[in-house]
C-alpha cells in the first residue's frame, strides 16, 4: 500500500538536471530531505482544498470540484465521504467547495457539533453562469455520521471563475474569519472595477447587498451576523475586517493570537500579512510593499471600451504608481518576491510569485520539528514546495528568507500538522500547471501525485 513519493525517491538522481523555472531574485535554500520520511497517504481526491484535524483524529477535508466533505484516516488513508453538497457550482476554473472550519467545541458534548463550509453556487444558468459564494453551517450527527441541517450564514457574496479565496477559520474570539478574493477583475469589461478598495455603504449593508465584499476578509458572528466590535471603516460597520486583498487563500491564527494571511500577487509580490482590524492591504493600487518596483496599477475599467482586453499596450489605460496611492497601506511582513521588472518574464510559471495555496502556523515544542519552530508554513502551487518562513520571537516580522521543503512536481494546496507535531500532511491539486522539475520544459501539466494527501514524518530528532 505504501507508495514512495516519486520526487523524494528520485531526488538524488535528478538533482544533476535542474530546471530554472523561476526568476526568484534570491537563492532559496532547500530543507534536507532526509529529515523526513514520506509516503502517499491517499489519492483520488477531487482537488482537496482545506484540511482540518478533527477531535475524532481524522482529517476533515473539502474536495473542491466534487463539492464533498470527506474524512480521511491519517494512518491508513481510508476515506469516509460525509456529505456531497449538490448545489456547489464548479465551472471551468476556481469555483467549488473551499474552506472548512469546525466549532471549537465540536464533539465535546456541548451541542456545538457545527461544521462551517464556504462554496460557490450558480445564480445564473448552465449557459450563462453567475456564481456567488455562501457560508453555510452544518450539524454533525454522530449517530448517523452525517452532516445535516444546513443553515445559511451569509449568501450572495461576489464570486467568479478566478480569485475566490475562500479560507474559513474560527478565531480565539469565537468569530468566523472568511477570506474573499477579487475575482480577477483585472481586464474585465469596462465599468467593472476591481472592488478590493471599494467599501460597503450603510445602504448596502442594510439591504444585505454584498457587492463590495470582493477582495476582503470578513469577520462574522457564528450565526453570520455582523459582530458589534467589528471595525468601522469610513463610517460604516459591516462584516469587513480588512480590505485591499487580491486572492488571500491562506488564513491562520498563531497561538499568540496574531492572524496571518497569505495572498497571491500578480506577477510578483505574493504576500505574507498580519491582519489588523480595518487594515487596508493595498490591492489593486499596491502590490507587496509601496516601493514602485515591478508594479503599477492599470485601471482597466477606465480604459476605452474598444481597447482589446488582451492588449499588451497599456498606454490608453490610466495607470498609477504605488507611491501615488493616497490610502494608508498595511505592508506585508514578507513578499515573494520583489523584482524591478516583470515585463520580460516568460509568463506565469517564470514570474517570481510562488502562488501560496494556504498558510499554517507551527511551533515545535519539545519534540517537534526544530527547524520549523515559530514559522508560517506556506504550501505553494507553482513549485511543489512548502516554504517555511521563520518569524521573529514576537511574531510581528518575518526573519530572513523562507526555506523550501518537500520538493515534488505537484501543486500544494493545503498543509496540516497532526497534534503529534511531526506528521505533516500536504494536499495536492488534482490538475493544473506547475513548474517542471525535470526535462527541458518550464511548466508542466503532469502532476506526480494529483488529488492526493502526502504524508511527511519528521525523523530529525
Ligand atoms: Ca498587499
Ligand atoms: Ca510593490
Amino acid at each position: 500500500m505504501t507508495t514512495a513519493i516519486l520526487a523524494v525517491a528520485m531526488g538524488t538522481l535528478m538533482a544533476s538536471a535542474p530546471v530554472l523555472a523561476q526568476v526568484n531574485p534570491v537563492e532559496i535554500a532547500n530543507g534536507p530531505a532526509e529529515k523526513f520520511s514520506s509516503r502517499v497517504l491517499t489519492t483520488q481526491l477531487e482537488n482537496p482544498w482545506a484540511m482540518v484535524w478533527g477531535p475524532d483524529d481524522k482529517i476533515w477535508v473539502t474536495e473542491r470540484t466534487a463539492g464533498r466533505v470527506t474524512r480521511v484516516d491519517p494512518v491508513s488513508g481510508q476515506k469516509f465521504p460525509l456529505l456531497t453538497i449538490d448545489e456547489v457550482f464548479t465551472g471551468i476554473q476556481h469555483e467549488g467547495l473551499f474552506g472548512l472550519a469546525l466549532h471549537p467545541e465540536f464533539m465535546k458534548d456541548t451541542g456545538n457539533d457545527y461544521v462551517y463550509v464556504a462554496y460557490t453556487v450558480n445564480d445564473g444558468t448552465a449557459e450563462a453562469p453567475a456564481p456567488s459564494a455562501k457560508l453555510v453551517r452544518y450539524t454533525y450527527n454522530a449517530t448517523s455520521e452525517q452532516l445535516e441541517e444546513p443553515q445559511v450564514l451569509i449568501e450572495g457574496i461576489p464570486a467568479g471563475d478566478d480569485h475566490n479565496a475562500g479560507r474559513v477559520v474560527i478565531g480565539p474570539d469565537l468569530k468566523i474569519y472568511y477570506s474573499l478574493g477579487e475575482q480577477g477583475r483585472y481586464r474585465r469589461p469596462e465599468g467593472d472595477p476591481i472592488r478590493a478598495q471599494i467599501l460597503p455603504t450603510q445602504d448596502q449593508v442594510d439591504a444585505k447587498d454584498w457587492y463590495a465584499y470582493s477582495g476582503k476578509v470578513l469577520r462574522l458572528e457564528l450565526d453570520g451576523s455582523i459582530p458589534s466590535d467589528n471595525p468601522e471603516i469610513e463610517g460604516v460597520k459591516s462584516h469587513v475586517f480588512t480590505y485591499g486583498h487580491r486572492n488571500p487563500q491562506g488564513l491562520v491564527f498563531a497561538s499568540n493570537g496574531i492572524l496571518y494571511s497569505t495572498e497571491h500577487g500578480p506577477a510578483s509580490d505574493d504576500e505574507l500579512n498580519i491582519l489588523v482590524p480595518g487594515g487596508n492591504y493595498g490591492w489593486p493600487n499596491v502590490s507587496g510593499y509601496v516601493d514602485d518596483r515591478a508594479y503599477n496599477y492599470p485601471a482597466w475599467h477606465e480604459a476605452p471600451a474598444d481597447l482589446p482586453r488582451n492588449s499588451a499596450s497599456t498606454s490608453q489605460v490610466p495607470t498609477t504608481a504605488e507611491s501615488e496611492f493616497k490610502g494608508e497601506v498595511v505592508e506585508p511582513i514578507a513578499a515573494y518576491f520583489t523584482v524591478d521588472d516583470t515585463t520580460s518574464i516568460c509568463g506565469f510559471i517564470c514570474s517570481p510569485t510562488i502562488a501560496p495555496g494556504s498558510a499554517a502556523y507551527y511551533v515545535a515544542g519539545e519534540n517537534g520539528i526544530a527547524e520549523w519552530d515559530n514559522s508560517i508554513l506556506i504550501p505553494t502551487l507553482k513549485h511543489g514546495v512548502v516554504y517555511v518562513q521563520k518569524l521573529s520571537e514576537d511574531g510581528l516580522s518575518a526573519e530572513g528568507l523562507p526555506v523550501a521543503w518537500f520538493n515534488t512536481q505537484n501543486r500544494y494546496r493545503d498543509i496540516l500538522v497532526a497534534p503529534d507535531g511531526v506528521s505533516v500532511f500536504v494536499a495536492t491539486d488534482a490538475f493544473g500547471s506547475a513548474a517542471a522539475k525535470y526535462g527541458e520544459e518550464l511548466a508542466t501539466g503532469i502532476l506526480h501525485n494529483p488529488g492526493a494527501i502526502l504524508l511527511y514524518t519528521y525523523q530529525g530528532q
